[in-house]
């Protein structure tokens, strides 16, 4: 079978990356997708089973820091385009362990990187390196005002200043070696598939299961949440008519406090478990900040939309009530995902506080 092109596709068993393979495998099935994953505890092929026997795709389990193993990848395979998801992505772990964040998040983006460099040699046309990151890099937020695509890179946790070193190298490469690559800096995702880890689906294991919800300081810290989907449909469109060697911003337009976002769902998941209303909130527990806590993020993606016509589809409770009904409809993913380390890690958090 022959495809219009060969795109690789990494960290596709996470939390975003499998809706950005299925919807890539599903919608272009003159595509070939070759899904690249670790499978590091983030990682999990339960979240590609509508997938796994597409002609079209095609999984390979492999770590991007090694460079010996993506070299011959990229010889063997002639990949058109890179689609670049894989990371270690929880800012919590980042301050627990900074250094598996700068192996994955920085030498293996240096990596896919001089790989692309290598295979492209000969000519850039039709090739695209697209880079996915986050908001993060931007640094911290006051009450007002918005990050916009040339606000100056400040991170401040070691998750955000290894993002912030990849997105360097990436344009880096753009400005040294002409690489024709795109960026994208997205908002907090939520939605189905995302590991119990973040404050979402945490709080969603966590008052099935009876267990306290913690809230790091007085929960005022505001995040901008997006739903998933329409996270991979901005990828979608950026990586089809997006601009080479630009930057996109993408958010929801959806400030939450944590404490309010937390009590929104706590109704939720009330309402879905036929308790009384009030039942979850009794879980909120307030625990010891996270060290360097951001205070808010808030993204401004005019330039997406007015530039190529993407917006959120979702309003925030209709896309909180498609979370839980997922979640409580998966009970077997969720109880997959938190069993062997999670409790370690878990026990190993509350102790800190
Ligand atoms: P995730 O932690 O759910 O998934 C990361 C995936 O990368 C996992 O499948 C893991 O196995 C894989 N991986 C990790 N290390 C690897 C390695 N060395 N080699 C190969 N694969 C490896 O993360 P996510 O939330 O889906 O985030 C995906 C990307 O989007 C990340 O680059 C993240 O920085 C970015 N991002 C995330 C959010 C968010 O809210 N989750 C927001 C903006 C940007
Ligand atoms: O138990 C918790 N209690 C709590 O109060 C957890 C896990 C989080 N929080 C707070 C911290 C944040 O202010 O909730 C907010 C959201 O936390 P996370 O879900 O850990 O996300 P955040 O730290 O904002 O980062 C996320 O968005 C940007 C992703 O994890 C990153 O990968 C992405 O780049």
């Amino acid at each position: 079978m022959s495809f219009e092109k060969t795109i690789l596709v990494t960290g596709g068993a996470g939390f975003i990356g499998c809706h950005v393979a299925k919807l890539f495998v599903e919608n272009y099935p003159n595509y070939k997708i070759v899904n690249l994953d670790k499978l590091t505890y983030a990682g999990n092929l339960e979240n590609l089973t509508e997938i796994e026997d597409a002609p079209n795709y095609e999984f390979i389990k492999g770590d991007i820091v090694d460079e010996t193993f993506i070299t011959d990848l990229f010889e063997k395979n002639q990949f058109d385009s890179v689609i670049h998801l894989a990371a270690e992505s929880h800012v919590d772990r980042s301050i627990l362990n900074p250094n598996e964040f700068i192996f994955t998040n920085i030498v293996g983006t240096t990596n896919l990187l001089n790989a692309a460099k290598k295979l492209w040699e000969n000519g850039f046309e039709k090739k695209l390196f697209y880079h996915v990151s986050t908001d993060e890099v931007y640094g911290s937020l006051g009450e007002e005002g918005h990050f916009v695509e040339t606000t100056p890179y400040d991170p401040k946790s070691p998750y955000s200043a290894s993002k912030a070193s990849s997105d360097h190298l990436v344009r880096a490469y753009a400005h040294t070696y002409k690489l024709p690559v795109v960026i994208s800096n997205c908002s907090n995702n939520y939605g189905p598939n995302q590991f119990p880890e973040k404050l979402i689906p945490l709080c969603i294991h966590n008052i099935k299961n009876n267990l306290p919800l913690p809230i790091y300081g007085k929960g005022e810290n505001v995040r901008d949440w997006l739903y998933v989907k329409d996270h991979s449909d901005a990828i979608d469109v950026i990586f089809h008519h997006g601009k080479t060697g630009e930057t996109y911003n993408i958010g929801g337009n959806n400030e939450w406090t944590n404490i309010d976002l937390v009590r929104m769902l706590c109704k939720i998941m009330d309402k879905k478990l036929g308790q009384n209303e009030g039942v979850s909130e009794q879980l909120i527990t307030f625990v010891k900040d996270r060290a360097g806590h951001d205070l808010r993020y808030a993204i401004d993606s005019s330039k997406l939309k007015n530039g190529l016509g993407w917006e959120p589809s979702l309003q925030f409770e209709e896309g909180l009530e498609k979370t839980v009904d997922w979640y409580l409809s998966n009970g077997n993913w969720l109880d997959n995902v938190t069993s062997g380390n999670y409790q370690k890690y878990y026990e190993t958090q509350y102790v800190q506080r």
